[in-house]
């Protein structure tokens, strides 16, 4: 039988749950093989957060991504504040009784829920996953020791971090996704199609340290980045936070490929505690998130409205 899975594309935590999703489909729910087919998905600002021919498997799954209605998504898990796109998708998930549909916005990683409900409602065994939940949970919990831990990436987990946010190769993508339910962390992150690719990452992301200590500006406990004319497709979110640590927030514009994106986060080693809901801010543009971190997807060159978008921010998150 063929599943869909749609997860949140170039994101650890996003990987992590199609690949946990994958391994407890077969394990627990499938009584035939099955042709797993993986789709990345990315928050846009127009347009529905699902378009209805990607649920074209027999069975539709969608991880550490948005709700959507549609019939056809059978199996659902997301821990994203902004998951519901309007009131009625909200109540359509409230009422739903298949017991295949889970949110918990107070969770860490959607990779720590999914592997931990499974577990006790289906009897999956995490006891191998132990080290990827653990990891997923700092990784997009930014429970991370330090800015310093984050930006310097000596753990193998932060390294593979790196390697997925980058990363825009399908194939590459779900050999990850592959690896990440099935091996150590070291192993994967010493494999030559991570390893060799992240000399070149780990060199650019340098790069982008220096770049964000050029163009930082820090103004009244926020720092804003516009790193849309450098050539950078990803940047580490803690590098701000790393040379700023005074800063409560950052609002980045950064233009990679195809995307225009604005992001928008908060110091995880605040001075002054977060008091911003950061996912409600985004959604106001079409945006999603966390309370504590999220973003907004622009088509490519809408660099301008990207701009304008980072200024609105910057003076709510100033007041
Ligand atoms: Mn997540």
């Amino acid at each position: 039988m063929r599943l869909r899975i749609l997860h949140h594309g170039s994101c650890f935590d996003g990987a992590s749950s199609a690949g946990v999703f994958a391994r407890f489909f077969r394990a627990c729910v499938a009584q035939e093989p099955v042709e797993v087919m993986f789709t990345p998905m990315d928050h846009k600002e127009a347009g529905p957060a699902i378009p209805p021919d990607l649920l074209d498997g027999e069975v539709n799954a969608c991880v550490d991504f948005r709700y959507t209605s549609d019939p056809r998504l059978h199996w659902w898990f997301d821990h994203h504040v902004s998951t519901f796109q309007n009131a009625e998708d909200e109540a359509h998930f409230r009422a739903d009784r298949s017991g295949k549909k889970f949110y918990d916005p107070t969770a860490s990683s959607c990779t720590g829920f999914l592997a931990r409900t499974v577990a006790r409602k289906f009897g999956f065994d995490i006891s191998p996953l132990q080290e990827l939940l653990h990891w997923a949970d700092i990784i997009d919990g930014a429970l991370f020791e330090s800015a310093a831990q984050a930006v310097e990436l000596h753990e193998p987990a932060l390294r593979l971090m790196t390697w997925v946010e980058a990363n825009r190769d399908r194939a590459l993508s779900e050999r990850f996704i592959a690896d990440v339910v099935s091996r150590p962390l070291d192993e994967i992150a010493a494999s030559p199609y991570v390893a060799e690719p992240l000399v070149g990452l780990l060199e650019r992301h340098e790069k982008n340290v220096e770049s964000v200590r050029r163009l930082a500006r820090f103004e009244e406990g926020v720092v804003f980045t516009d790193l849309s004319q450098e050539p950078i497709s990803s940047v580490n979110k803690f590098i701000v936070y790393y040379l700023h640590p005074e800063a409560r927030y950052a609002v980045t514009v950064l233009s990679p490929g195809k995307r225009v994106k604005v992001s928008v986060g908060s110091n995880p080693w605040p001075p002054v505690p977060r008091t911003h809901d950061i996912a409600q801010l985004c959604q106001r543009y079409g945006g999603g998130g966390h309370p504590a971190v999220g973003g907004i997807s622009l088509a490519k060159g809408e660099v301008e409205r990207a701009r304008q978008i980072a200024a609105e921010l910057v003076a709510i998150l100033k007041s």
